[in-house]
């Protein structure tokens, strides 16, 4: 009796190991990280929507390597620190690749645990220079970097605002701070940089700091930051009587931004980013779809859908998930994807990122000049 026991549990112990493991093989994970949670949570929305849709597709016509694909979500709350806990978690759940993080302080630590991992990272949003600078052979972005963002900002008020006076103010964030100092550095000599200093993420009140800018007298303001506090900046600067333009960067320009500081303050505010989208004709399939599933784009849902279409295509000429042989793919391939062909550098930069400016127009963003 007791050797039938022993049997009948080693047999069970043994079903369930192996039918663990055929689950594991039945499906390919991609791991999805971005703020889920807290004041940007907006755009890890927008990451998972644009994800989640090309997902379905590839699965509708049958998966890669004869398996369907499941997305893991890690929720880095914009946080650093979580962000790496997240990396460790996706890697261990056994995802194949990741695509993600939002905030370049996330995804510069976080792409360390990739790395070592050695499994291929494309990020739709983070960029900060540092990134791919570091040698990582696994590390992409689809996005533009903050040394291109910042020249075609400076450009703008050289050669199209002709103004001098300005005063910038970043988040202390690897993103926030790296763009105001490209920008800074790009405007060069000529400019008279008459305030220069960061506030602090998460903060309600920046009265005090937009005051002292005020008494200044400054043409323009230029923020390096995310659209919760861009969009807070404006709406206490029109409140204080600060009524000179305000600049951004990609983090500010999602319609947030225009929610939190409120159309009339938002008017006239210039941001860099891509060309839109609405005018290029690859483009026209995913709005359609997007805007029937989830309403109004996100700045990065498009980009989120190129970064899991290009993963998983790689996955397919590979022919494998091996981590080696995708990002050796990833190196080697041309995609075609929403914004037109996409070739990464050697570094993982994308090879063509062009930058312009938009504007807001009657709580809308609209592109603006082209250098
Ligand atoms: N590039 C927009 C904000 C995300 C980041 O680079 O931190």
């Amino acid at each position: 009796m007791r050797r039938i026991t022993i049997f009948l549990i080693t047999v069970f112990s043994l079903t369930i190991v192996i039918s663990g493991c055929r689950k594991k093989e039945d499906v390919i994970k991609i791991g999805i990280a971005g703020p889920m949670t807290g004041a940007q949570a907006k755009m890890g929305t927008d990451f998972k929507n644009g994800v989640a849709l090309a997902v379905e597709e590839w699965n509708n016509k049958g998966g890669i390597l004869g398996k369907k694909i499941e997305i893991i979500v890690g929720d880095d709350a914009a946080d650093p620190k979580q962000a790496v806990s997240v990396a460790n978690k996706l890697v261990n759940e056994g995802a194949a690749g990741i695509i993600g993080h939002f905030n370049s302080s996330c995804s510069i630590p976080a792409s360390d645990v990739y790395n070592r991992a050695g499994i291929p990272m494309i990020t739709p949003a983070s960029t900060n220079p540092r990134l791919t600078e570091r040698g990582y052979k696994g590390v992409f972005r689809v996005c533009g970097r903050d040394d291109q963002q910042g020249l075609i900002a400076a450009g703008f008020l050289k050669n199209k605002l002709k103004i001098k006076r300005i005063a910038i103010i970043h988040d202390k964030t690897t993103y926030g701070q790296g763009l105001a100092d490209e920008f800074k550095k790009h405007l060069g000599s000529n400019a008279e940089i008459i305030y220069y200093g960061g506030i602090t993420q998460g903060d309600k009140d920046f009265k005090t700091v937009l005051t002292s800018i005020k008494e200044k007298k400054p043409e323009i303001v230029y923020f390096g930051g995310i659209y919760p506090e861009a969009g807070l900046l404006v709406k206490q600067s029109r409140e204080i009587n600060l009524t000179a333009p305000f600049m951004s960067g990609d983090g500010s320009i999602d319609p947030k931004f225009i929610e939190i500081a409120g159309d009339k303050a938002a008017e006239g505010t210039y941001l860099t980013f891509s060309p839109d989208p609405k005018n290029i004709p690859a483009a026209k399939g995913f709005i359609e779809k997007y805007n029937a599933r989830h309403g109004e784009l996100g700045p990065y849902s498009i980009y989120a859908y190129d970064a899991i279409n290009i993963m998983l295509s790689a996955i397919k000429e590979a022919n494998t998930t091996e981590g080696k042989a995708v990002i050796e793919k990833l190196h080697s391939m041309e995609f075609s994807g929403s914004f037109g062909k996409i070739k990464f550098t050697d570094k993982g930069d994308v090879a063509d990122s062009p930058y312009v400016v938009w504007i807001t127009k009657n709580g809308k963003f609209e592109e603006y000049w082209k250098p």
